[in-house]
């Protein structure tokens, strides 16, 4: 069936003008609809079901959370337009439609935003790390185990290193002799890989809902005013560590470069961006955080760009059957921006943790 068809399965305000591809996830496919004679606007997105096989639970997820946003953000005067993710129904009033094993959704476009895959003013980092706060805090009553794990072991970073052991092994690719420095990298750090996993078993730090997939371009930024107005991506919202999430705006907001810059002397650390993340995401959060997570926020970003960097590799070992890629080395050179910033915050892990305290101790 062709896009244009789909999307008429959708319950849009009026007849389809255009479709065309729009964003840069890694996952799904994107497309932006117009409608003749209107300012209305949507996105409409193919799932990747070979990512998502459970859709029908990773759907019912979206909208739970979708729902419990749309009331708080009314409740609080917002506009539930442009502050939350609105879903549109198909024509039958269900949340997506499947054609052959494809699965479409459709969201109203959020207008005049920008994303950004490089940050370039710590005010709207501050602004991203505020919104980030503030959407696990508004989740903070929603019972985690009426969720399901969209993935299962998602940020289980032990189950991850297990996974790149075995692509080591298959070898899949034929490409694992030429990459035994970025191999011995990750096995140097093994027995670190674990910290984030045994405080959660342990009952150190909470389990929550999380969004899980924090990256800085999954941020609406208004366009004119610069603050972080919606959180997109909701696809792997599911119980997990804040500490991940987290991670994962430091990760992408803080690497002066972009995720694939294969100059890596352009790859660095910008703690300065970091502490504006820090200072907005405590505000944003208040209270619900708790003093065990904040001693381990730098943990948090550590792990998940040495797990993101693992992932990348992996997926490198096994012949690029996960991320998009646009070239043959794509996922490697991916792999060396996430371990050059590895390096970077673990020289720096002090001074991290004397900016998430000063940031806590100053709102
Ligand atoms: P992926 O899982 O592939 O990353 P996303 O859901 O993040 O897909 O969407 C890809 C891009 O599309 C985003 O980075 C953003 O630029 C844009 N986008 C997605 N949803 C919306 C929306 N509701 N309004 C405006 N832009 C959006
Ligand atoms: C993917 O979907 P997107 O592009 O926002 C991935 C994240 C990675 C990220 C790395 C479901 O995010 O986990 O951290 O790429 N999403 C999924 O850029 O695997
Ligand atoms: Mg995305």
């Amino acid at each position: 069936m062709v896009k244009y068809d789909i999307a008429k399965k959708f319950n849009l305000s009026g007849e389809i003008d255009s479709i065309t591809p729009y964003g840069e996830g890694h996952i799904n496919d994107t497309f932006l609809v117009t409608i003749k004679n209107s300012s209305a606007q949507y996105i409409l997105q193919r799932l990747n079901t070979k990512i998502f096989s459970n859709y029908r639970g990773l759907m019912d997820n979206i909208q739970k959370v979708t729902s419990v946003l749309y009331n708080i953000v009314q409740s609080q005067g917002g506009d539930v337009d442009r502050e939350c993710m609105r879903l549109i129904p198909t024509l039958d009033g269900k949340s997506y439609y499947t054609s052959g094993s494809d699965c479409w959704r459709v969201y109203l476009f959020v207008k005049d935003t920008v994303v950004y895959q490089v940050i370039d003013s710590p005010d709207v980092f501050e602004n991203t790390g505020e919104a980030f706060g503030k959407f696990i805090a508004r989740l903070d009553g929603f019972d985690a185990n009426t969720l399901c794990e969209v993935i299962p072991n998602f940020h289980n970073t032990v189950d991850r290193y297990n996974k790149f052991l075995t692509a080591i092994e298959q070898n899949k690719s034929n490409r694992a002799q030429f990459v035994k420095e970025e191999i011995d990298f990750v096995k140097k750090r093994a027995d670190k890989l674990s910290v984030i996993v045994d405080a959660l078993n342990s009952k150190q730090i909470p389990l929550r809902v999380t969004h899980n997939d924090t990256k800085i371009n999954n941020v609406l930024i208004d366009r004119t005013s610069g603050k972080a107005i919606c959180i997109i991506d909701l696809d792997t919202i599911m119980p997990g560590s804040l500490l991940y999430d987290f991670g994962d705006s430091i990760r992408s907001g803080c690497n002066t470069a972009l995720e694939d810059e294969k100059d890596l002397s352009l790859v660095d650390f910008d703690i300065n961006l970091y502490e504006a993340y820090c200072r907005g995401f405590l505000r944003g959060i208040g209270e619900k955080i708790t003093d065990k997570e904040l001693e381990m926020l730098h943990i948090g970003a550590i792990i998940i760009t040495l797990e993101c960097g693992i992932r990348f590799l992996t997926d490198y070992l096994d012949g690029d059957v996960y991320f998009k890629t646009q070239y043959a080395d794509h996922n490697l050179v991916r792999c060396h921006t996430q371990f050059k910033l590895v390096e970077k915050m673990e020289s720096q892990s002090q001074q991290m943790l004397a900016i998430a305290r000063k940031c806590k101790n100053n709102i």
